[in-house]
């Protein structure tokens, strides 16, 4: 209690949200690696985040609603497919501008991070790879520029760690296919205007489509009750005899590393975006523990409180150094997948713990939404799981290391 009889933690909570975030997360000067361009993206979309994402996000996410006005500003501010070419919808930067978006992104909330990984990396990035010319101009445009919301259909109800075994299929009929079968857990689902699905052909190949909001049979309901990321959107897609025209099929593409490939695009953004998540968490723990008194001192002045800061920080340089070396192999087109999938454990792993300490460091105000820490950590434990768990990541490292393949 302070002379006024008031609760400190409150007191100092009302004042830290007013004060401005420290920019003391560039330990290394990682700055003096970044292009200008890059440089220029990354303080655009903060200063984006700060205005419009940050004053609303406690409030969505206590209501577990997603604030879909947020379309519009992303696609203004080239977040969707930065590194995509100019004239398919996309940013034409290289890949660590695309990183370092997804970073500012994140360090307000995953779930706007993911907002811009479906539609850029999921959406614009297999129809761009993998689309006939005719399916790039017709979406293309329309995706970047956020008048259309896509998703990326792979999960199912009993086929999540291993898509190989996806049971949602397509037969051909004259100039159609039927699509039968359900995806799970598809982010922005309920509101998409086309999916981009993976189906299995009549001879068991896997291919992709794009299935369009109102086709008959296609419907996509709400999945409630999250307790992480809930100013996303999630949702399922069902398919009962959905008729898909021929011309909406991507014409070359079979097999699992058609949706393996957009997931690498998608992964290494998040090895970026959960720094930014990290950096908040750090941000925020650093703060209150320069303005939080106990025992006459500020909490910062504790080796125990010192220990965690010192960590979260040489963490979040661990990460950031593993995420620009990447990026620089992502720019000369040699990024494998394993890489991808080492920087993305790591990341993800290193934020959700970063979370948690600095959880501990607000004490009980830690719990409560007048700090964004709980938010990011209950949003970190859907990112340790999609685009790959945890512990699958670990085995791709694994079977890279020894080759030998631990899922077959
Ligand atoms: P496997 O036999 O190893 O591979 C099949 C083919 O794919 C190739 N490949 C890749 N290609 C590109 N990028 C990658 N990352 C690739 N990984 C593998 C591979 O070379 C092979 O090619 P080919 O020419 O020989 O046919 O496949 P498998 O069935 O043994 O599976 C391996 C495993 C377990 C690693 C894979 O299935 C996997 O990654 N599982 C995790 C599933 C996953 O990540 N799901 C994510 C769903 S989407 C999502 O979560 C979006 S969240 C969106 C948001 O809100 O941000
Ligand atoms: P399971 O595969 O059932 O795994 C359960 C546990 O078993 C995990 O701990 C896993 O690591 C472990 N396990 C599985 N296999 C092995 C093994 N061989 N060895 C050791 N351990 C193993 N998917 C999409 O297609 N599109 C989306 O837009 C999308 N958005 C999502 C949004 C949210 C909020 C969430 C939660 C998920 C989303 N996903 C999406 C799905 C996500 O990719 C899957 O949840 C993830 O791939 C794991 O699948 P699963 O949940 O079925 O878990």
């Amino acid at each position: 209690m302070n002379e006024n009889g008031k609760a400190n933690g409150v007191a100092s909570a009302k004042k830290s949200v007013k004060t401005d975030q420290f920019q003391g997360h560039d330990y290394y000067n990682i700055d003096e690696l970044l292009s200008d361009e890059n440089k220029m993206a990354r303080d655009a979309v903060r200063q984006w985040v700060k205005q419009e994402v940050s004053p609303i996000i406690e409030d969505y996410s206590n209501r577990a609603e997603c604030p879909h006005h947020l379309f519009k500003g992303l696609a203004e501010i080239g977040a969707f497919g930065p590194s995509l070419p100019v004239e398919y919808g996309g940013g034409g930067m290289d890949e660590i501008a695309y990183g370092v978006i997804m970073q500012e992104l994140e360090r307000g909330d995953s779930g706007v991070r993911s907002m811009a990984s479906v539609q850029g990396s999921l959406v614009m990035y297999p129809i761009y790879r993998f689309g006939s010319e005719a399916q790039k101009k017709k979406y293309l445009p329309k995706l970047g520029s956020g008048e259309f919301i896509g998703c990326f259909g792979l999960t199912e109800p009993d086929h999540g760690s291993n898509p190989s075994g996806m049971i949602t299929n397509i037969k051909d009929d004259g100039d159609a296919y039927i699509l039968n079968g359900a995806k799970m857990w598809i982010t922005n689902s309920p509101v998409a205007d086309i999916a981009v699905v993976w189906a299995k052909d009549e001879e068991g190949k896997i291919r992709g489509l794009i299935v369009e909001k109102g086709m008959k049979g296609f419907s996509a309901p709400e999945i409630h009750g999250k307790w992480s990321l809930r100013a996303s959107i999630t949702g399922e897609l069902v398919f009962e005899d959905v008729r898909v025209p021929k011309e909406n099929v991507f014409p070359e593409v079979r097999g699992l590393k058609g949706p393996l490939s957009c997931l690498s695009k998608a992964r290494y953004g998040i090895a970026w975006g959960a720094i930014g998540a990290a950096m908040d968490c750090y941000d925020s723990a650093l703060r209150y523990s320069l303005e939080r008194e106990q025992f006459g001192r500020p909490i910062g002045g504790f080796q125990l409180t010192q220990k965690k800061l010192a960590e979260m920080i040489t963490e979040i340089t661990k990460a950031q150094l593993l995420a620009w070396r990447l990026g620089t192999l992502a720019n000369e087109g040699k990024a494998s997948p394993a890489q991808i999938s080492m920087a993305k454990r790591n990341n993800v792993q290193m934020a959700l713990e970063i979370a948690r300490e600095a959880r501990q460091i607000h004490g009980g105000m830690g719990i409560t939404n007048e700090y964004p820490v709980m938010r990011h950590m209950m949003n970190l434990e859907t990112v340790l799981t999609y685009e790959g768990t945890h512990d699958i990541h670990l085995l791709i490292t694994g079977m890279d290391v020894t080759g030998l393949n631990a899922f077959k």
